[in-house]
């Protein structure tokens, strides 16, 4: 298969300006870019569904240029957003860049990285409405998609102007960096053509640029992908461990396993396949959803924090957890019950405090018929008192009720 074809395969194409560019694509040669906004300081796994399309171009000898968006940033891009965004102030938006780039260089070691707010911050107003805003008809940017329901319920001139912006990178890295393409998820279109609308005005009809968008990632279900009761699932390994981030992609449903498979990985279409026939056949096994969740977790996470995050979630699963290491307790815990003490606490008052029961006569029940255990050993004792001394690290004792209801006490 070729780069287009595997790229079709994986569902990774939604739509291109120009068919020609395929071939190019095929053929390796393009400089081709993607841009990010620093809203957050954080990535989380939609956005990275695009720096794996980045890669899978780059693998085929195209050059990639990852823009992080320091000055659109500050703007506030309203594409399908429903209201006005709060401005984020400078130190926001660079601290955020800082976080983003970060993310970015591990997955994409080698591309070029530029910020936008080099360029567009010594912009004046002049220019910006001579030069720039003078190539765009409002009717044409009015007309979009993106900011179609805006326009009825309102947006501010700074968000208006957003796709002006985006447009001149387009043109500034077609001009400056040889870049005749740029990609985007399927909202960013309109972004993406305006800045080709710019290109062709101020170069020529004729030159070859372009813009190419992937699919939104929608799951089976019709719930939002990427989340989870507790938010979003972050690429931050300290807004998300490892351990839930590998939790999140073994829960796939198996009606969605083999699309992620295809979207988030570098496995072969053999490979994948081969992987269908086992969810077809054997699907409580849940061997594509426990590869899917290894891949994604080692590139995201490496291979040492995937180890743990498997360590943990064995563990958790078997109720074998006397080897556990404090930083993978933490892993495990983070977001379940937690309760501090900072004396001796006893068994009784702390499955009561961190939920496990409802009342002293229910924790006494359990404990009696041996539903209860501490740091993975059965208690009966009704007097049972936990102390730092036996705590995991001198810091944390786990309280397990039944087979899988977990819970923690720190010890301060
Ligand atoms: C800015 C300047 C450019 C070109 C592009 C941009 C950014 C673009 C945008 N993109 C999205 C984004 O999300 C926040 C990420 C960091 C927390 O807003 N105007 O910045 C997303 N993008 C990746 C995909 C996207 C898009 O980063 O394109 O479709 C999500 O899949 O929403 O010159």
């Amino acid at each position: 298969m070729n780069l287009v074809e595997d790229l079709k395969w994986r569902g990774l194409l939604y739509q291109v300006t120009d068919e020609d560019v395929l071939q190019k694509l095929n053929e390796g040669k393009l400089t081709f870019y993607l841009g990010a906004d620093p809203t957050a300081d954080s990535l989380h796994i939609g956005h990275l569904l695009a720096y794996l399309v980045a890669k899978r171009l780059m693998e085929k000898g195209n050059q990639p240029i990852l823009v992080i968006g320091g000055g659109t940033g500050l703007v506030g891009d309203p594409s399908f957003k429903k209201s006005e965004r709060s401005l984020l102030t400078i130190e926001e938006s660079l601290k955020n860049a800082e976080g983003i780039k970060k993310q970015v260089v591990k997955i994409l070691p080698t591309a070029k990285i530029v910020n936008n707010y080099d360029w567009i911050s010594s912009l004046n107003a002049i220019e910006f409405l001579r030069d720039v805003g003078k190539n765009f008809n409002v009717t044409y940017m009015m007309n979009k998609d993106s900011v179609k329901s805006r326009i009825e319920n309102g947006i501010s001139f700074t968000e208006f102007a957003y796709q002006i912006l985006q447009a001149w990178d387009f043109e500034y890295l077609f001009k400056n960096h040889g870049c005749s393409l740029q990609i985007g998820g399927q909202d960013q279109w309109g972004n993406i053509t305006a800045g080709l609308e710019l290109i062709r005005k101020v170069h020529s009809s004729e030159v070859n640029a372009y813009g190419l968008t992937f699919p939104l990632v929608t799951k089976s279900d019709g719930t939002k992908f990427g989340k989870t009761e507790s938010g979003a699932v972050w690429l931050d390994k300290e807004k998300t461990s490892p351990y839930e981030f590998y939790q999140y992609w073994i829960n796939t449903a198996d009606d969605d396993v083999i699309l992620r498979l295809k979207q988030f990985t570098f496995l072969s279409k053999e490979e994948i396949e081969a992987l269908e026939v086992e969810v077809n056949g054997s699907p409580e096994e849940r061997v594509a959803q426990k590869v899917l969740a290894e891949k994604v977790t080692e590139l995201v996470h490496g291979a040492t924090e995937l180890d743990k995050a498997i360590k943990v979630t064995n563990a958790l699963f078997s109720g074998n957890i006397k080897d556990l290491e404090v930083d993978e307790i933490e892993m495990g815990f983070k977001g379940l019950t937690t309760v501090e003490s900072n004396e001796e606490l006893s068994l009784m008052d702390a499955l009561i405090a961190v939920e496990l029961v409802k009342s002293r006569r229910e924790a006494r029940e359990m404990i009696s018929n041996g539903a209860v255990s501490v740091n993975g050993d059965k208690v009966q004792d009704l007097d049972f008192v936990l102390k730092s001394a036996n705590a995991f690290g001198k810091k944390y004792s786990i309280l397990k009720k039944g087979k899988k209801r977990y819970a923690l006490v720190k010890h301060l």
